[in-house]
């Protein structure tokens, strides 16, 4: 890595865009050494991390974030910490959202205060669009105020603000990035293109909430990482760097699109009642990101068709997930929606 950065460790790097960042890091020999910590929750998957084990650069430890003890051992043999843990997903943290008090806020104060001990040279939050609220109009730019209307997206505003705090505070040389909505293969099918994509394999109903007008600007998970790794190395301590995707999609649009490379017809739609506070539309500005050099390279089109066909090609991954906790999840969150569902016209 040209900033001199040696040997990072990555947590929650078991899930989604943790094991894409990871396999980058390797891929592009741009770390000699890297330590992925991950408490494997439902989202987490070691199989996401299968071929990264024959690598001697490569290290995983099952633990959590929450555990001081543990982060400060693995801290202490680190320039830098990159934080993906966290819980991700909106209906669960309207469901219970427990788990993201003690993972998203005070997890990322125990990274930080390993952080702050061990002298770490950088501390990259792992953030989202979600904190700025829903946006009407426009785009979010990075010194905008948090509006976040979802337990998720509270936990992960007070996350950066804590972060922010430490190098206001400390010193620390923390950058945060707020990145848009995520795709592309290895999501976990609670999303709604992984969930969509799995539930249209199977011919069974895609429950599109309320209008379906909702609207997110869409970012591959390949480009998400390598604004990650430019942010980690040029970006300025202390500052926040928006990740926008390369194309704004209502959902009834996305869905469409989906189903048009599965040819499976828009009748498997059902539209269910919305999720409580949806966020209409999120956008945001990152001409400050842009500056440092990155560009996305994936278009949403050439995008879709390859996550399509990864889970097309990949049953072998997602479909043991879609079993125990998963069904029982899918019940309460959908099981009454979709029982007063009605068709797309
Ligand atoms: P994910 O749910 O797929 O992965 C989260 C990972 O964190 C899992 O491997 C899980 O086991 C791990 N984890 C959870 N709690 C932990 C704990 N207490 N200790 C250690 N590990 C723990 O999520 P993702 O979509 O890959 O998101 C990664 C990060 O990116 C999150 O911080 C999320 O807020 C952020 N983000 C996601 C998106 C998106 O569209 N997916 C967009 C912007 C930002
Ligand atoms: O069943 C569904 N039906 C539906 O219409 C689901 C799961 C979602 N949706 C809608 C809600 C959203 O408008 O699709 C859109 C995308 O939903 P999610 O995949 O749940 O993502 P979102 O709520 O936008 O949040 C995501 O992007 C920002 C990630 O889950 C977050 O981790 C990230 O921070």
């Amino acid at each position: 890595m040209s900033s001199g950065l040696r040997h990072l460790l990555v947590t929650g790097g078991a899930g989604f865009i943790g094991s894409t960042y990871a396999r980058q890091l390797l891929e592009g020999n741009l770390v000699e050494r890297l330590t992925v910590l991950d408490k494997l929750t439902y989202a987490g998957n070691p199989r996401n991390l299968d071929d990264l084990r024959p690598d001697p650069r490569f290290t995983f430890v099952q633990g959590d974030i929450a555990d001081a003890g543990l982060v400060d051992r693995l801290a202490a043999e680190v320039d830098a910490i990159v934080n993906f843990a966290a819980e991700s997903h909106v209906d669960r943290s309207i469901e219970a959202p427990e788990a993201f008090i003690t993972t998203d806020v005070f997890g990322t104060y125990v990274l930080l205060e390993a952080a702050r001990r061990h002298g770490h040279r950088r501390y990259l939050q792992v953030s989202t669009d979600e904190v700025y609220g829903q946006v009407d109009r426009g785009s979010s730019v990075e010194t905008d105020p948090l509006v976040p209307r979802s337990p998720y997206a509270a936990s992960k505003a007070a996350a950066d603000l804590l972060v922010l705090a430490y190098h206001v505070t400390h010193g620390l040389p923390v950058v945060v990035t707020r990145a848009s909505n995520t795709y592309g293969p290895y999501q976990y099918p609670e999303k709604v293109i992984p969930l969509f994509v799995t539930n249209a394999i199977d011919g069974t109903p895609l429950p599109l909430y309320g209008d379906g007008l909702q609207e997110r600007d869409w970012l591959w998970v390949g480009d998400h990482c390598a604004a990650i790794s430019a942010v980690l190395e040029r970006g300025e301590p202390g500052s926040v760097y928006n990740i926008g995707g390369t194309s704004h999609l209502t959902n009834l649009e996305l869905t469409r699109r989906l189903l048009a490379f599965l040819d499976q017809p828009l009748s498997l739609v059902r539209h269910v009642p919305d999720r409580p506070g949806h966020d209409r539309r999120y956008s945001v500005d990152d001409s400050r990101l842009r500056a440092l050099g990155w560009r996305p390279t994936v278009e949403i089109g050439d995008g879709l068709a390859r996550t399509v066909d990864w889970y097309r090609g990949h049953e072998d991954w997602w479909r043991p997930l879609k079993s125990g906790e998963y069904l029982d999840y899918y019940r309460r969150q959908y099981a009454d929606r979709l029982s007063v569902g009605r068709a797309v016209e």
